[in-house]
């Protein structure tokens, strides 16, 4: 479903909601990441970019102090509260406290908000690990930003998102997915510092489809797995002394590494080896070298499963059906928190149809499972849409 029919779809709910139009619309992308998974809370370097699935929020400002939010994907269930640093959770629906954490943080913030309408729709497949509670909590941001005339940038609103899921909603992720969502840039993937937030927009090479395939394998324990990820590595950097496995090299980890627990000398080693992978993959991304891009996703793909533990069997297949059909020319790794979910693949324009038809032929015969493709456009950050 293209955008202008998410919009059609918010705009013509909100005026049956609330009998008149809506006074703006907003978008936030969801993320696919090319490389640097886990890295995020380690302080590391991540290389998503923003793709053309979105949340999309139309909006209007109340002459009174409430806020009503129409979900259209819910059977338009609607919660309504007060704008407060107070706020408490939903006690039915989860998707409000999504809307409610962003609230609560912007309030605490110090930003004034006041009463506002807000219609909810989206294409972004849920729990597939392309990030679609990120796209909600920072379209929420964008949407009170655009009303109220916010002096709130990308920074603080992916900041105030992540706050909101870590402290409202309760899952501990680091900042990747609210970055990109916020900060993305059309046609390209952005190389994002997690420790100084700096980061580097990294043009896509020409010819090159970004097709992301959803396993559709239903992700069971992904937060308790993930952390109890999050714990291992904090475990390893306290051995080591240092911030975070951020501060370490290879050299420096392999030195000591016979020391540590074996399952947590696995997870660092992961960790230290993505970073350095990801630093390499932002070059070879910018020398348009597909084939050192493929090198350093396959062995982001194998240090996940092996070392992380983090794919499942069915996603494990589906990167090599992949890859056969790439070879050289281009790379495949699971992408996302992990447990099922999607994988992504840089592929040449010229092969994506056979890339495709493979996995719809082959995936089902090795899993059980029907494949959903998605062909990707690197898309702008959050924003206000027409
Ligand atoms: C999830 C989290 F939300 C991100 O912060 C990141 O840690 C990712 O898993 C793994 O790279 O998407």
């Amino acid at each position: 479903m293209a955008i202008q029919d998410l919009i059609d779809i918010t705009e013509r709910t909100f005026a049956d909601q609330f009998g008149h139009p809506s006074e703006l619309n907003v978008q936030a992308p969801a993320r696919v990441n090319l490389i640097g998974e886990h890295t995020d809370y380690n302080d590391g370097f991540v290389l998503p970019c923003a793709i053309d699935y979105q949340t999309v929020i139309s909006a209007a400002k109340r002459s009174d102090n409430l806020i009503k939010v129409v979900a259209a994907d819910y059977d338009n269930q609607m919660d309504s509260f007060e704008p407060s640093a107070k706020l408490h959770r939903h006690p039915d629906y989860l998707w409000a406290n999504y809307v409610r954490g962003v609230v609560k943080y912007l309030c605490e913030r110090g930003y004034q908000l006041t009463g506002a309408e807000l219609v909810i729709s989206g294409n972004v497949p849920q729990g597939a690990g392309l990030s679609s509670s990120a796209s909600l909590e920072v379209a929420v941001g964008e949407t009170f930003k655009q009303l109220f005339d916010l002096d709130l940038d990308g920074k603080t609103n992916a900041l105030n998102g992540q706050q909101a899921e870590n402290h409202f909603v309760g899952c501990n992720c680091g900042i990747m997915d609210q970055f990109i969502s916020a900060l993305g840039e059309a046609g390209k993937a952005l190389l994002i510092d997690c420790r100084s937030l700096q980061t580097e927009a990294v043009t896509m090479p020409d010819g090159v489809d970004v097709v992301i395939v959803n396993s559709n394998v239903q992700r069971g324990l992904v937060d308790s797995e993930y952390n109890t990820r999050r714990t291992q590595c904090e475990n390893a950097a306290h051995f080591f002394q240092v911030k975070a496995l951020r501060d370490l090299t290879m050299e420096q980890f392999e030195a000591r590494a016979e020391q540590l627990d074996a399952v947590v000398a696995k997870r660092a080693r992961h960790v230290i080896s993505e970073n350095e992978r990801t630093l390499k993959a932002c070059e070879a991304l910018k020398a348009g070298d597909l084939k050192a891009m493929g090198e350093l996703m396959a062995a982001s793909h194998v240090s996940m499963r092996d070392d992380f533990e983090i794919t499942v069997p069915a996603i494990d297949h589906l990167v090599e059906i992949i890859k056969k059909e790439i070879g050289d020319q281009g790379g495949v790794r699971m992408t996302g928190g992990g447990f099922g979910g999607c994988v992504v693949a840089l592929v040449p324009h010229s092969l994506t149809d056979q890339v495709c038809q493979a996995v719809e032929s082959q995936y089902p015969k090795v899993s059980g499972l029907k494949p959903t493709i998605y062909v990707c456009v690197p898309s702008d950050g959050a924003g206000r849409v027409n």
